[in-house]
């Protein structure tokens, strides 16, 4: 599509595990009571997932090829649990407020979608170690054209116990990343569900 594209007409992509509505709509919650710190953006609802595989900039044939690997991907649904906020990076000035979702389930998802990938010559693995989180909140920047993100007073509290509880993971995502001011947009383009 015209204007949603990068150079050459690339495409900023990533795979994801789909937390539930009810999930999402609990973390929304969760956030519009406890995100309260001017420097926090909330994550939107629909944004929230766990990223399986992060793809960067690529043209339509690859965009076209992952699509496809992406709705013949076959596996059993993910159990996962959250836990309370983390601010990310550990050190120095956190960016992000991330929830871990640990979940071996879900790291085979991962390792299954990075080898079919990796086959079709589509990906290269990360060097870091795969770790399952659904971010959030990002944290402003320090005014215009600033990268450092402000400094962020008041932390959320912990989960409600309900959050904690174990659920599945039911369907995969291929999405565009669409930066725009207000945060990214995620535009789905290719889905398959869980067994
Ligand atoms: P994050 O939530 O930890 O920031 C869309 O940007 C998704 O891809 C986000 O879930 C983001 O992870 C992830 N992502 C962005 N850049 C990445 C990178 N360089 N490596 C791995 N994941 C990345």
């Amino acid at each position: 599509m015209e204007g949603r594209e990068g150079k050459g007409g690339r495409q900023r992509l990533f795979v994801a595990l789909d937390l539930p509505d009810a999930i999402r709509d609990d973390i929304a919650a969760w956030g519009e009571a406890e995100l309260i710190d001017p420097a926090l953006r909330a994550a939107r609802r629909e944004s929230l997932h766990v990223t399986l595989a992060f793809l960067g900039g690529r043209g339509p044939d690859e965009a076209a090829a992952i699509a496809a690997l992406v709705r013949g991907f076959e596996a059993p649904g993910a159990p996962l649990r959250l836990e309370d906020p983390v601010p990310l990076p550990r050190r120095g000035r956190p960016s992000a407020l991330a929830l871990p979702a640990p979940s071996p389930a879900t790291a085979d998802l991962h390792r299954g979608l990075a080898e079919r990938l990796v086959a079709a010559g589509l990906y290269e693995p990360e060097k870091r170690d795969f770790w399952p989180h659904v971010t959030v909140a990002r944290v402003r920047t320090e005014g215009r054209g600033a990268r450092r993100p402000e400094a962020v007073a008041r932390w959320p509290g912990d989960l409600p116990k309900a959050l904690k509880e174990p659920f599945y993971g039911v369907r995969v995502t291929l999405y565009r990343s669409e930066l725009q001011p207000g945060g990214a947009r995620y535009v789905p383009l290719a889905q398959v569900e869980l067994s």
